[in-house]
């Protein structure tokens, strides 16, 4: 091993302590300069290490090293992600890609970005998009669909990325109708669809994911402490963006070329149902000013989520906001 690669396995071994320069001069018997050197080089290789004056060095989020070239180099796909743009920060990821679609971008065009400064989640709302510690990333597909089968798509998008996240924390996922992905019933992940449409075909589907990683409680603003989570928060396993992106476009393939080739949503409604925590519960749905009880009873293939009212009647619900009662979330 080179000096440099024992420098990295020092920091790495410290595991996010501070390494001071006299520690690691001493232990590779080599000056503090050439210390400061080599902690250069391995910064402009991309690894996110902090010098403090006086702690020394740590790395920041170990092995994570979250580029372009480090996702594609992972990539296992066909389509999704042949085009792929990485930036350090952007607007909206959606945004972009929005913008990229309406130029023509083909269909798998994938948007990346390490911060977004104007992230979004439905109706308006705001999806807290800090540099370097989640996964901010849209995928543009063009399905020959109609555009009542968006909702389906969503639901499609959310039993992917539960398959991608399940190594990582076994058996601790759920999905909350119809997108939000729950860790110990706190938010992990959130998903934003768009749709760009003609009266019977769509045009783009612009799928938005924002994926907790190495946040921190105390990283949380407005109080989304107590209703937000991260991958690292709840696993001991090593994480890597670059990684865990390439797996969900992944993912995300195998169970879209399957429904776009079928139009059968039945191959990932079953995932989706494995990981639903919404069936079978009580909940309340909120649809404007409207607010009402009802039991979930199943998700239905099109991605409606069929209720029965406390009066014994039947209703499908296509979107609106739920919540679990007794589940806080
Ligand atoms: C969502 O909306 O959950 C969809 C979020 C989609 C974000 C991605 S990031 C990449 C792409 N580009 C974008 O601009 N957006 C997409 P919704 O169900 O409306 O949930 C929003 C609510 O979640 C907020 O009102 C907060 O309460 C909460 N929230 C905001 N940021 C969060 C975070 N980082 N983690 C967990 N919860 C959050």
């Amino acid at each position: 091993m080179n000096t440099k690669d024992r420098i990295l396995a020092m920091l790495t071994s410290k595991k996010g302590e501070f390494v001071s320069g006299e520690q690691v001069s001493e232990e590779l018997g080599i000056s503090r300069t050439a210390v400061w050197k080599h902690i250069l080089k391995l910064k402009e290789e991309g690894h996110n290490i902090q010098s403090v004056n006086k702690l020394g060095y740590r790395l920041v989020n170990s092995g994570d090293i979250y580029d372009r070239s480090t996702i594609v180099s992972k990539l296992n796909t066909e389509i999704l992600g042949k085009s792929l743009y990485f930036f350090d920060t952007i607007d909206s990821t959606n945004d972009e890609l929005k913008r990229m679609a309406a130029d023509g971008a083909c269909e798998g065009t994938v948007v990346v970005s390490a911060c977004q400064t104007g992230g979004k989640g439905r109706r308006g709302r705001h999806w807290q998009s800090d540099a370097d510690v989640g996964i901010y990333m849209s995928v543009l597909l063009r399905p020959e669909l109609s555009p009542e089968n968006v909702q389906s798509i969503t639901l499609l998008a959310s039993s992917a990325v539960c398959k991608a996240l399940d190594k990582y924390v076994p058996n601790k996922l759920g999905i909350k109708w119809p997108n939000d992905i729950l860790i110990n019933n706190k938010k992990v992940c959130g998903i934003l669809t768009e749709m760009t449409s003609e009266p019977d075909k769509v045009q783009a589907i612009i799928l938005g994911i924002g994926l907790n990683v190495w946040n921190k409680e105390e990283d949380f603003r407005d109080g989304l402490a107590e209703t937000a989570t991260s991958l690292s928060l709840n696993t001991d396993k090593e994480l890597s963006r670059s990684l865990l992106v390439a797996d969900i476009l992944h993912e995300l393939e195998d169970l879209y070329l399957g429904f776009a080739e079928k139009g059968d949503t039945s191959s990932f409604m079953d995932i989706w149902r494995s990981f639903s925590i919404t069936i079978g519960r009580d909940i309340i749905i909120y649809q404007g000013d409207n607010k009402w009880q009802a039991k979930a009873l199943d998700v239905l293939d099109d991605g409606r989520l069929l209720v029965e009212t406390p009066d014994g009647q039947r209703r499908t619900i296509l979107s609106g906001e739920i919540s679990i009662r007794s589940c806080g979330a």
